[in-house]
């Protein structure tokens, strides 16, 4: 296809920047701006980008890669000028202290470095897509000592700022383009969660408050320090500034609403009045996942634009987004979701998507369209070009076909959202988390009749409100006092995790509840396994457990492997980025009756049928379960690769490992 063949039917009235700001005042300009390539998640995998450029008739010119994490393309001027791309990004440079080094030698299999806030990340050298995180320099830390001595990057050295002031005059006087300026890496949440490793940090918010107080007050400060110099320096040019952190999942929020309010959301208040009392630029916020119930509460801390909207989670339907919060928020993104239609659909499925999502959003402005988060590497060119297209053909406004004045004809039974489709917020029940049960509480929990020994009340309630040192201790004490280890798993820590699924499935809890609780019975656990050992007692099953080849997303993982353990699994957990011949070889060593694969990416849930198939191939399908999950597996998906189970969430995956064990 030759870039003379794309189809414009719009009349272009307004430069980039006019349009944009518009846009942003909720306002409506000629048309409804287009982003690709304008932010480091709004843009496309090299992979993708590669064969668009193809796709349009492009000569193939060398990529140069925009955010060399997520391995994506920094958009050429030529593809700009087809497809009309209305924004820009004017990220500062990284300090002059630091260069990244990428070591190709040390790591067998891998390419990695560590960067300028020692976190380090490597990328398989075998067809791997992305770089991933692999070392976070807090790991192991309790200390605030630690925190203080760490080496920080410099937030304001001056070569970040050389030639800042002549791109964005440039972008703004020369381009017509709005200006969007990059923050200082992610925001600080992210970053709290990438130097401490998102395992510690959701326990921490139970457990170690103080410490990681600390520790994001820390970073806010450094993204003070940068955004003090960078204001004034880019001045009225600055359109759009740039924050972002990931604080929900596919489902449900990952911290509950509460603590958003009382940990997350007075930080991200300073940093926002903190901005606006220095520029008039629109605050941009990227947060994936189920926020709804938050929004407001993002408003309130100063966000203006919402980004990635990712209309495919819970309670993200885009016409209730728009009904509800179009007046207070842009939402930029949400034109068509990489986890559905646009990877594996037809241009016409993608068509009917994006036009659907146009005149969602689109009616009075505050919308600006873009995928869902960077295009992935699997998204084929047609389909990332009838996006395009359709964005041009139905977002011209002042038309009498505009968004929100033409029939709905295209779209039947097109769901009226509910305004609050969303997990409830905390019960009171969750509140318990964070402090101890009273003793009727915990009878209450134990549901045994009779009398309880209080030993085996403190082991519960420390279970279940996450005190895992409360619960190791009272484990140990159980020990002492004669208390076999299989009763204190059967009677206590199995019924205990049994509330805690369910209380994460109904919603009371969230990650850091649960994972609080979760780690406290892995504790228990393992302090009681060479008893059970030694009392010939065997476990529910034995499960071999890891995330997919190229996928680093191991926070479901690890509650699955936690909920397994806390069952009475013997638990064999790889880790993420797990090869299929490692999967081969675990099961060959450990002869597990169940093998668990996660993938939270539609570009790696193929691995899922890649590594079935090598198990196959070994000869050892016969003598194991397979059971998948993540938040793109579907029941289809699952028949169409042939494995055994799958489960939507930790606790019924508890459930579905032991139906699978006696079927
Ligand atoms: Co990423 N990410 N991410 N990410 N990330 C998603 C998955 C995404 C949906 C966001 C989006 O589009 N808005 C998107 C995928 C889109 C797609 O596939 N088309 C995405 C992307 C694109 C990416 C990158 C490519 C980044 C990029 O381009 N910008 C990159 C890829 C890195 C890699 O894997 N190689 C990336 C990176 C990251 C972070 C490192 C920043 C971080 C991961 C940290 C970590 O895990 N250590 C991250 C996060 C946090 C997310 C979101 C926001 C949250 C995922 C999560 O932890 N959820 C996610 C948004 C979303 O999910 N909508 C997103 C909470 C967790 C408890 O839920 O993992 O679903 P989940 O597990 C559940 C169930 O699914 C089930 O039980 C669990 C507990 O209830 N389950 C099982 C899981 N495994 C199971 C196994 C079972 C049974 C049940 O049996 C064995």
């Amino acid at each position: 296809m030759s870039n003379r063949h794309l189809r414009i039917r719009l009349e272009i009235i307004m430069n980039s920047r006019e349009r944009m700001k518009l846009a942003l005042e909720h306002r409506e300009p000629d048309c409804v701006p287009f982003d690709l390539g304008g932010t480091v998640l709004t843009s496309i995998h090299v992979n993708a980008y590669k064969n668009l450029r193809a796709y349009l008739g492009l000569p193939p010119v060398e990529i140069r890669v925009m955010d060399i994490f997520q391995q994506i393309a920094e958009v050429d001027d030529d593809v700009r000028a087809a497809l009309g791309c209305d924004a820009r990004n004017v990220a500062p440079r990284s300090s002059a202290t630091f260069r990244i080094n990428i070591n190709t030698t040390d790591m067998p299999g891998y390419n990695f470095f560590h960067d300028e806030w020692g976190i380090g990340w490597r990328m398989p050298q075998d067809g791997g897509f992305f770089y991933d995180m692999f070392d976070h320099p807090f790991a192991a830390s309790t200390s605030i000592e630690d925190i203080k001595r760490h080496q920080w990057p410099d937030p304001v050295d001056p070569a970040r700022f050389e030639g800042l002031w002549e791109r964005v005059r440039h972008v703004a006087d020369d381009l017509g383009e709005p200006v969007i300026v990059g923050g200082l890496a992610a925001g600080f949440f992210e970053l709290t969660c990438w130097t401490r490793g998102y395992g510690q940090v959701y326990p921490d918010l139970v457990n170690n408050l103080k410490w990681v107080e600390y520790l994001m007050d820390t970073i806010v400060d450094l993204k003070l320090a940068y955004w003090e110099v960078v204001l004034p320096l880019v001045a009225d040019y600055a359109d759009i500034v740039q924050e972002a952190d990931d604080l929900a999942g596919q489902f449900s929020l990952l911290i509950s609403p509460d603590i958003y309010r009382k940990v997350i959301k007075p930080r991200h208040k300073k940093i926002c009045d903190f901005i606006k009392a220095r520029s008039k630029a629109k605050i941009f916020y990227h947060c994936c996942g189920a926020i709804r119930e938050i929004i407001p509460d993002l408003v309130e801390s100063g966000f203006d634009i919402l980004n990635p909207v990712q209309v495919s989670a819970e309670g993200m339907e885009s016409k209730a987004l728009k009904r509800d919060f179009g007046d207070s928020v842009v939402f930029w993104g949400g034109a068509v979701d990489t986890q559905g239609v646009f990877t594996d659909g037809t241009p016409q499925q993608v068509r009917d998507e994006v036009r659907r999502r146009v005149d969602d959003f689109g009616p009075g402005g505050g919308f600006v369209a873009a995928a869902v988060h960077n295009i992935q590497a699997n998204v084929p060119p047609q389909n990332i070009v009838a996006m395009w297209e359709t964005i041009r053909e139905y977002g011209g406004y002042g038309a009498e076909n505009a968004p929100g004045h033409r029939p709905a004809d295209y779209w039947q039974g097109y769901p009226e959202a509910p305004a609050s489709h969303v997990r409830s917020a905390m019960s009171p029940d969750a509140r318990l988390a964070g402090r101890a049960l009273t003793p009727e509480e915990a009878a209450q929990f134990l549901e045994q009749p009779g009398e309880v020994p209080p030993v085996l009340v403190k082991l519960k309630s420390g279970i279940i409100d996450g005190s895992s040192r409360i619960a190791l201790d009272a484990a140990e004490e159980a020990l002492a006092a004669g208390i076999s280890a299989s009763t204190i798993i059967d009677d206590v820590v199995i019924p205990a995790m049994q509330i805690v699924g369910d209380k994460f499935e109904c919603g009371d809890y969230f990650l850091p509840e649960m994972m609080a609780s979760a780690l406290g019975a892995q504790g228990i656990m393992k302090l009681l396994r060479p008893k059970l050992v030694e009392s010939k007692v065997q476990p529910a099953g034995r499960a071999v457990i890891g995330t997919v080849k190229g996928d680093l997303h191991d926070i479901g993982k690890n509650l699955v492997a936690m909920m397994w353990a806390g069952a009475g699994f013997e638990v064999i957990d790889l880790g993420p980025d797990v090869a299929p011949e490692r999967f081969v070889d675990a099961i060959r060593q450990n002869k597990p009756d169940i093998v668990g694969m996660s993938a939270l990416l539609t570009t790696t849930m193929p691995m899922m049928d890649t590594t079935i198939k090598a198990i196959e191939s070994a000869g050892l399908r016969q003598q194991v379960k397979i059971m998948v999950g993540g938040a793109g597996v579907t029941q289809s998906f699952v028949d169409e690769i042939g494995a055994d189970g799958y489960a939507p969430n930790a606790s019924a995956a508890v459930r579905r490992a032991r139906e699978l064990l006696r079927s």
